[in-house]
This record gives structure tokens, C-alpha cells and sequence, in this order.
């Protein structure tokens, strides 16, 4: 599904305002530092497009932006997505593999619109999206314990939450739209009970740490596949806290039980060997928390990254 299967585009994103943590803003500064890029350069090949720069979104972060259907910061979140899906879209549109660094998880907005319009136009197909993450993050406004919007994307990006207001996603088109058929989860250990139903209504597809319990990483991961279909483009959405906190400590929202370093690295090589991946979001890894274990989960996020697009143990 890739015109130039070897082109990268890379959007550094430092952005954590769809959760109420400072820290997560600098995770693609850091994974940069730790070599990601180069690692994608000189041992995988990618050829780099990236404007050498983490953005902050300065200059276009709303004045006031007081809460709205009780989520916080609506419009700076809204109108930083709204920026990157433009970022994300430009890069899938030439046929290039589209990755962002993040940041938290709000950001998907940004990236998958961004992604599944370009798809779209490109090649006439819908995206798959595969949401590795402990938590569903399909929370509607209304029933998010939190208000934090990184719990809500997949809401947005399904319409199963909708906003008319053009400056709190109202801008969401509907090409930019992810069908629930085609989403599948993978990792799932901290759903919250609007969630589930949500998840059992609208019969999505979900694999949780149970799942991998009984049937194994591999079995889930085919399961996985065989749902999206396996002539579909995808977008792989990896929340770094998916990983037992053992890997992966510096994160906002850690929660025991989780994946090992291992099954995480083995989901992403399974993703590469489609050959149908078009996009991939690393998030949520927050170098400011659990200091001791920040370089640990900086080195889990890169392995992620470099196991999604190709590195091989063999
Ligand atoms: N489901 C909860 C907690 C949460 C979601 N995503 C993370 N934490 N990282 C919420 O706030 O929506
Ligand atoms: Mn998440
Ligand atoms: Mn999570």
C-alpha cells in the first residue's frame, strides 16, 4: 500500500495536553537522542523525511480553553490533532510510511484522520487501526472519569463521540472516519465499565492480557489479523504502557500485567510482515516519571518502533 516503501515520514510531536502529567512533551526529543532515527536510517535503510524538528504547536495553542462536556483543554488538543492529521496526511499522500512520535495519546486523532484520508484518497481503501495499549481510550466525553481527551480518540475517530464545534473537533471529516469493524485491540487490562459496553455494543473487536493468557501472543496476533482482513492497510497505535511496567516504568498510567518486552517487539514484527503497514504512532512514553526507569522504557520505545519497521532477529 506504500508507493515508496522506502521512504519514512517522521513527525516528532511534543505535545501533553490530553492528560494532566509534564514530561510526556519530551519523549520524541529523547528517543531521537537515543538514535531512533539513525537506527532507521543506517540498519533498516529508510530514506528520512522529517524537518528536523519536535513541534510544540506554539503559535496556534488557543488563548483560553476552558473545559467543554467536561474535557480539558478541548481546543488545545483539537486544534494541535487538527495540525497534525494536516502533518501525517501530507506524508501518507506521497506514498511514504507515516510515523509519529508522541507525546500522549491524543494525538492518534491527529495521526489516524491524517492517515485514513490519505489512504483513502491514494488507493479508494478504508484503514485498519491495531491499538496496542492497556487502556481502551474510547472513553465519550460524557463518559470519561477523567476528562483527560488522551481516553477518548478512539471515540472521536469512530464518531461514536461526535462535536459540532468546529474548534473541538467538529473539524473531524468523514473521510478522515476509522470503521469499528476495523479496529482491533491488543493488551487491553484497565477498560473502564462505559468502555466495555461501548466495546460489547458496537461488537469491537478486542484481544486483552486474559486473551494472551490463554492463547498465547501468537494465536492473538493471528486472531488479530485474520479480523482486519489481511488485504488492509494499517495503522499500528502503540501506547509504550501496554508493556508490563517492568519494560516500560515511565509512563503516565502504568498498570501491572502487563505485555512483555518481548510480545510487544513480537505484535510489531507480525504488523511489519503483513507488509500493509502505512502508519505508526509511539506515545506515552514520559521521561520526566519514574527517572530510574526512563532510559529502560526510551529503549523499549525504539526496539517498538524499529520491530514495526523491519529489524529482524535474524
Ligand atoms: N480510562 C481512563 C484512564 C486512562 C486512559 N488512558 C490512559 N489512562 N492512559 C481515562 O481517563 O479515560
Ligand atoms: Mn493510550
Ligand atoms: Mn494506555
Amino acid at each position: 500500500f506504500l508507493s515508496k516503501p522506502n521512504q519514512l515520514g517522521l513527525v516528532a510531536v511534543g505535545f501533553s495536553g490530553g492528560q494532566g502529567k509534564p514530561g510526556v512533551e519530551s519523549a520524541p526529543l529523547a528517543l531521537i537522542e537515543a538514535g531512533l532515527i539513525d537506527q532507521l536510517r543506517d540498519d533498516l535503510g529508510y530514506e528520512i523525511y522529517h524537518d528536523e524538528k519536535v513541534h510544540f504547536y506554539e503559535s496556534i495553542l488557543p488563548a483560553s480553553d476552558p473545559d467543554h462536556r467536561g474535557m480539558k483543554k478541548p481546543r488545545t488538543v483539537s486544534a494541535v490533532t487538527r495540525q497534525l492529521s494536516q502533518q501525517v496526511y501530507d506524508h501518507a499522500k506521497e506514498g511514504r510510511l507515516a510515523l509519529t512520535l508522541g507525546g500522549d495519546h491524543s494525538i492518534a486523532i491527529g495521526s489516524i484522520s491524517g492517515s485514513a484520508k490519505a489512504i483513502r484518497e491514494r488507493l479508494g481503501r478504508e484503514i485498519a487501526v491495531i491499538w496496542v495499549d492497556a487502556h481502551a481510550d474510547i472513553n465519550t466525553p460524557e463518559l470519561s472519569p477523567s476528562g483527560n481527551i488522551h481516553g477518548m480518540p478512539m471515540a472521536f475517530l469512530t464518531r461514536l463521540a461526535h462535536e459540532e464545534k468546529e474548534d473541538i473537533f467538529g473539524w473531524l471529516q468523514d473521510d478522515q472516519i476509522v470503521n469499528t469493524r476495523k479496529l482491533v485491540y491488543i493488551g487491553l487490562r484497565d477498560v473502564d465499565r462505559g468502555e466495555k459496553k461501548l466495546l460489547r455494543d458496537n461488537g469491537i473487536k478486542a484481544f486483552s492480557m486474559h486473551d494472551i493468557d490463554r492463547y498465547g501472543i501468537g494465536r492473538v496476533v493471528e486472531m488479530a489479523l485474520a479480523h482486519i482482513g489481511n488485504d488492509t492497510p494499517i495503522h499500528l497505535s502503540f501506547d509504550v504502557d501496554a508493556l508490563d511496567p517492568q519494560w516500560a516504568p515511565s509512563t503516565g498510567t502504568p498498570v501491572r500485567g502487563g505485555l512483555t518486552l518481548r510480545e510487544g517487539d513480537f505484535i510489531c514484527e507480525c504488523v511489519h510482515e503483513t507488509g500493509n503497514l502505512v502508519a505508526m504512532d509511539l506515545v506515552e512514553v514520559n521521561p520526566s516519571l519514574a527517572a530510574p526507569g526512563a532510559a529502560e522504557t526510551i529503549r523499549t520505545g525504539c526496539s517498538l518502533v524499529r520491530s514495526a519497521l523491519g529489524d529482524t532477529l535474524l
